[in-house]
């Protein structure tokens, strides 16, 4: 029975020593398996006497217990080592910040026309809007625009059905203004207008600002200095000049061309006019009572001078790198 205590000890030893799994179950067999000393033992049973056999049997069944239990406890060891092993390997930090969103910026275009409606908000002017798609009357008829007009053609104006057009000019909104309202006015209309039309110099797609001031005693000079002082202010430029040229359009009379200076000459900035009586009448405003004057500027035209920009479809072509100098 020394054997047996010579058996257990080493089983011990040898449990304590493995360190893998598929091992620790080859090792066992050693001692408890068909070839197992312990097996062996226990089949030596037979030999002894009636008398020897229980307390042999009792003994050989402790230790095979005791073999059994050191097993189960290094199973469980290997287990739990080989769990935090994995725990340590895939450990997150928590703590660690974010990686965040970056930051983004406003669209050339819309910084432009933030600083449009500002400047001339501070003249006194209000912001109206009105829908892009539009009546033909609204964007056409109203404007003393004539059924056969050019401006009216398919090759300038997207039209959704017979009825209705994506506004070429925001016009429409002034007509629509001047219909609700009743004089004195003074209002812009920034945004969106449409025209089947491009290259490098038009967009299908691009942005005007108009102005109407509609009162009894509205001039030329005023139109005037309001342009002129609106453009010294946008362009940071005290000596900068206007210049009219006389022109044509159908909703003002007399109608002019806008010009401003720019280094050693002139650019056309854009048009404007006395309203028209005939337009006038269509929203019933007394064109004996009232005058007005009406002018439309170019947005992509103004920021692309202010921020040295050639090509106006870089604005519409959503490359980072070009939208984000402007930031
Ligand atoms: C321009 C040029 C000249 C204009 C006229 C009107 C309205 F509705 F009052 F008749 N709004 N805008 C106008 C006049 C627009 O853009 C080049």
């Amino acid at each position: 029975m020394q054997e047996l205590q010579q058996i257990l000890d080493q089983a011990l030893q040898q449990f304590a020593a493995i360190s893998d799994e598929a091992e620790l179950e080859q090792v066992k067999a050693k001692y408890l398996g068909k070839e197992g000393s312990l097996t062996a033992l226990l089949k030596g049973l037979g030999k002894l006497s009636a008398e020897e056999r229980p307390a042999a049997g009792a003994r050989i069944n402790q230790v095979k217990q005791g073999i059994e239990a050191a097993l189960q406890q290094r199973r469980d060891a290997l287990q739990q080592s080989k769990l935090a092993q994995k725990l340590a390997a895939e450990a997150l930090d928590v703590t660690l910040p974010g990686r965040g969103l970056g930051s983004g910026g406003l669209h050339p275009v819309t910084r432009t026309l933030e600083r449009i409606e500002q400047l001339f908000h501070s003249l006194g002017f209000a912001t109206a809007s009105g829908p892009e798609i539009e009546r033909d009357f609204y964007n056409f008829t109203a404007l003393n625009i004539p059924e056969n007009h050019p401006a009216r053609a398919m090759h300038d104006t997207f039209y959704i059905d017979p009825q209705h057009v994506l506004r070429t000019h925001t016009s429409p909104v002034q007509v629509r203004y001047m219909e609700a309202n009743q004089p004195p006015l003074k209002i812009i209309s920034p945004g969106r207008v449409y025209r089947f039309d491009s290259d490098a110099t038009h967009s299908p797609m691009f942005h005007q600002v108009e102005g109407l001031w509609v009162d009894e005693e509205i001039s030329f000079a005023n139109l005037k200095g309001v342009v002129q002082d609106f453009l010294q202010r946008f362009f940071e430029r005290d000596d900068l000049r206007v210049r009219f040229r006389p022109s044509f359009f159908p909703f003002t009379e007399p109608s002019a061309e806008m010009d401003m200076s720019w280094k050693d000459g002139w650019l056309e900035i854009g048009g404007c006019g006395m309203v028209h009586p005939n337009v006038l009448k269509h929203v019933n405003i007394d064109s004996e009572k009232y005058l007005g004057f009406a002018f439309g500027l170019g947005v992509e035209r103004l920021a692309m001078l202010r921020y040295g920009v050639s090509d106006l479809r870089q604005f519409y072509e959503s490359d980072l790198r070009f939208l984000k100098q402007f930031n």
